[in-house]
């Protein structure tokens, strides 16, 4: 047995005989054990796993091998998210069928995942661009479509002119397509979008309920957008049209929505979105009509984003001839169109209060319009000084009529009871949440299991059978929008020559013209197949119900298998999702409850958000950069073990930072191995020198005996809390204060075997292949020595005990705790910037880790780089910084 670290060869060993033993292979029951489900985000298949993918992967692998060690029946698992744009991408580019391209990705990054030595439980594997995936993809969604929670709808989307196709929000780079540059315009297209906006306040109310970070729940909150205020109409008084109080009475009226009703009268103009439809009613009786579609036009250049913009300039223009009454003072004011006003929002039209309002009191100034102020921020101020800005805060009203005198408040709720009097508005709730738009003119996705029937539509008895019969148009004419039924799931992709989407913006999909004509599943007539292909965010909204049945082919998953496992107990991924993924998979779990496909109304109990892996440069990585650090060349170099505890090393696990790469720390973490190797090797000649008892004890005080033996309890509660506690870091830091103090301890103590024997067991989730390898051989060395003396040993013992990861974590005795921790003063620059508590004897690493455990003091090393460490030990440690 070669006594050299040779990650070369241990690590493959073990990779081996853990997948052959199936030692994490998940059963659904184990007697005696409680089920732990931790998931991680399932990987696009890119074709290469980079440091993030470590990242993501490695560590969590931590906390699934030290919850098996506890005694948990833990679900590790893994899968690919495998539709979407980079696959399509790479077909147009280089003519590979974005299948093909796929599953070669799959095949290599199966084998990198491997190399990680991650303790996934293969068997389950999910690919969500499998038949027999999403063939479940579909039946969901056709669920959804039956209860009325999908439908269709023209919407705006993003299109590139010059690629001739819709992009995704992201795909648009400061209102640019992220691949020609080109300035993306907005078009108006036919979509499919689920109504997640019914669910918006559930999804509020119930992320209360999660012991999720604040953080993550203020991100979806802020997402969701909820804002209570009031509808109010303003009726159009334009004294082109005849009989003017005829007009007023009519139902032609400005609708908007707006959080303060108490500022009403202050509202001196109102402006619509370019898009808004009363434009086109008022034709007519716009005298500048060309110059309002001009400004139309240009409108349709700008995303959302931009227009939305507080610093932008503002633009817009009068819609001349045409004017409202303001209900409350009963003036009449004139109506604007401009692009800060969002249709996709309350009713795309507010009213203006410049006095109130930033970006109304810039508009305002811009175009020279009146500025009312009605709320004054002391109360009982007269409201005539001179205005400065807007004054957004709450108040006094004044100007304000009868309403004078109150607090803003106050007369919000006397001014909504007073609108809703007089018929003029009502109480209303807006959210920023849009309907989730879920169709896409890609080929690389789910096909959406529907078919259009004109036959159907035109037959009148189709409709008396059917009363919730929708209608859909395609080219001008109305078709009968058809689900296809369950046994003839999946609708499977077919294969294409040509990937690229039309010019007219349609999927590729509708150019597989024998693909596309179908058989009506209800009248058997000629029909055609939608051809639109589902947001890969779809995908990704049930897949972890998946993995709970991952064969089934009667239903998405069984009850009882999602019963043993479901909601998921801690879910680990990027912070990059905190809005998109985490919101639509909750509000995808809450239609399934409530169409009783699921029993629970929230997928996952715990969320923790990882931070990012920056390049050696302290810069994003990147290969225009330069910065790239390739997983595979540090494993190859220093071993997977090496750069699991390093990346563990970096920082807290469960704090999203950004942590620099160093090529010097990861050397660090690969020589710690090396030392506890070493100690094993040591103590084997050690053992083995050792005669008798007496002169062991001469060497040996019995005070030293002591303290390692404390440290050894303490280590063990250090270790676990910190693993609990996501503090990976602190843990390792813990882990090389022991090993420090095994090395210079006296190796004849019998007593040595033990405590060298709880280092590997405790090391054994950061660095799962050296472990198991110094573990066997204690395990046979131990054997060895009872035969050697004669003793019998259980035969059974070592055929059932095949790995580490079958041994109890091991527990700690308090009492045997003493306190045995000092406070080591840390300064910044010579300036002191606070304390930590770290174990006696603890070297500069230690006290350095703790740092990085002290967010208090830790902020004043952000944004600056240590150039050097000064250690008093146990006393001080003094950082240089620039
Ligand atoms: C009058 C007013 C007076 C407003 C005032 C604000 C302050 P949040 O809080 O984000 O919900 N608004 C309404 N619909 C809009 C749209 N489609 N595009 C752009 N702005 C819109 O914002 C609600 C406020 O945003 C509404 O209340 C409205 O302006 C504006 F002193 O109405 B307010
Ligand atoms: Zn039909």
């Amino acid at each position: 047995m070669s006594s050299t670290y040779d990650h070369k060869q241990i690590e493959p060993k073990w990779q081996k005989h853990w997948e052959e033993q199936g030692i994490f292979h998940a059963a659904d029951v184990v007697r005696g054990k409680k089920n732990f489900y931790l998931l991680v985000e399932f990987p696009y298949p890119s074709g290469n796993l980079h440091i993030g993918h470590w990242y993501a992967f490695a560590i969590p692998d931590i906390f699934a091998r030290f919850m098996r060690m506890r005694g948990f029946n833990v679900l590790f698992p893994i899968g690919f998210d495998a539709f979407g744009l980079p696959a399509e991408n790479a077909a147009l580019k280089r003519g590979i069928n974005p299948r093909t391209w796929t599953h070669d990705n799959i095949e290599y990054m199966r084998k990198q995942l491997r190399r990680m030595g991650a303790s996934f439980d293969w068997e389950r594997e999910v690919v969500t661009c499998e038949p027999d995936y999403y063939r479940w993809t579909q039946w969901i969604f056709l669920q959804f479509f039956k209860a009325g929670l999908a439908y269709q709808a023209d919407s705006l989307v993003n299109w590139c002119h010059s690629c001739k196709t819709v992009l995704a929000n992201e795909q648009v780079i400061d209102g640019r397509c992220e691949r020609c540059e080109s300035a993306v315009m907005q078009r108006k297209m036919k979509q499919w979008l689920l109504k997640i906006k019914d669910f918006a306040d559930a999804l509020l109310h119930d992320l209360e309920t999660l012991p999720w970070p604040e953080e993550i729940k203020e991100a979806q909150r802020n997402w969701i957008g909820r804002s209570e205020g009031a509808l109010v109409k303003f009726p159009i008084s334009n004294f082109q049209f005849p009989n003017k109080s005829q007009i007023t009475n009519s139902n032609l009226y400005v609708e908007v929505f707006t959080t303060r009703p108490d500022t009403i009268f202050g509202a001196t103009y109102l402006v619509l979105a370019p898009e808004h439809p009363l434009i086109e009613n008022l034709e007519s009786g716009i005298k500048n009509l060309e110059e309002v579609k001009e400004y139309i036009e240009r409108a349709k250049t700008k995303t959302e984003m931009e227009r939305g913009q507080l610093q932008k300039e503002k633009t817009g223009v009068e819609l001349a001839g045409i004017r409202a009454v303001n209900p409350a003072t009963k003036e009449e004011i004139p109506i604007w169109v401009a692009d800060y006003v969002l249709m996709g929002y309350g009713t795309g039209a507010i009213m203006a209060v410049p006095g109130h309002d930033a970006r109304d009191f810039a508009f305002a100034q811009e175009f020279h319009l009146p500025i009312r102020k009605v709320i004054s921020p002391e109360v009982g101020a007269n409201g005539r000084s001179p205005v400065q800005g807007a004054y957004e805060g709450e108040g006094a009203v004044v100007n304000s009529g009868k309403f004078t005198g109150l607090d803003s408040q106050t007369a919000r709720e006397r001014i909504v009871a007073w609108l809703e009097l007089n018929k003029l508005g009502k109480r209303s709730t807006s959210y920023k949440l849009r309907d989730w738009l879920i169709s896409r003119q890609r080929y690389w996705g789910c096909p959406i299991p529907i078919i259009y029937c004109r036959r159907c539509w035109e037959n009148p008895k189709s409709k008396i059978q059917n009363p919730k019969l929708v209608g859909s148009e395609i080219d001008g004419v109305m078709h009968a929008v058809i689900p296809v039924p369950g046994d003839q799931l999946p609708v499977e992709l077919p294969e294409l020559d040509d990937y690229k989407p039309r010019d007219d913006g349609r999927s590729p999909l509708s150019k597989a013209a024998d693909w596309v004509r179908v058989k009506c599943p209800q009248c058997g007539g000629a029909a055609e197949r939608e051809t639109d292909t589902l947001d890969t965010f779809i995908d990704s909204s049930w897949y972890f119900l998946r993995y709970t049945d991952p064969g089934n082919e009667k239903v998405f998953a069984a009850q009882e298998k999602m019963a043993q496992w479901m909601p998921v107990n801690l879910y680990s991924g990027g912070a990059e999702h905190t809005t998109m993924h985490l919101l639509y998979s909750r509000f995808w779990i809450k239609a399934m409850e409530r169409l009783k496909l699921v029993p629970w109304c929230e997928p996952y109990v715990r969320r923790l958000n990882r931070g990012i892996i920056l390049g050696p440069d302290g810069q994003k990585m990147s290969k225009s950069h330069g910065n790239v650090v390739d997983p595979d060349e540090q494993v190859e170099r220093l071993g997977a073990d090496a750069v699991r505890m390093y990346l563990a090393f970096i920082g807290p696990y469960a704090t999203v930072g950004a942590y620099p790469w160093s090529m010097n720390s990861i050397v660090g973490v690969r020589r710690f191995l090396e030392r506890v190797w070493m100690l094993g090797n040591k103590l084997k000649t050690q053992n083995s020198k050792l005669k008798t008892k007496e002169t062991f004890i001469n060497k040996y005080p019995a005070v030293q005996k002591k303290r390692l033996q404390m440290l050894a309890h303490q280590t063990i509660k250090k270790v676990t809390e910190d693993i609990e506690s996501f503090k990976f870091n602190t843990a390792i830091a813990q882990l090389m204060t022991y090993t420090n103090e095994l090395v210079k301890a006296d190796l004849r103590d019998p007593a040595m075997r033990d405590y060298y024997t709880l280092l590997i067991v405790l090391l054994a989730p950061f660095a799962p292949h050296i472990a198991e390898e110094l573990w066997q051989r204690m395990r046979f060395a131990h054997a060895a020595d009872q035969r050697r003396s004669n003793t019998q040993i259980n035969a059974d013992d070592s055929e059932n005990v095949s790995s580490i990861f079958k041994e109890p974590w091991p527990k700690f005795d308090p009492r045997l705790i003493l306190e045995m921790k000092v406070s080591v003063v840390i300064q910044i620059n010579g300036k002191k910037r606070g304390m930590v508590e770290v174990l006696r004897g603890a070297g500069e690493e230690e006290v350095f880790a703790a740092v990085g455990a002290a967010p208090e003091i830790q902020k004043y090393l952000r944004g600056i780089t240590v150039t050097k460490k000064v250690y008093v030990k146990g006393k001080l440690l003094n950082i240089v910084a620039q």
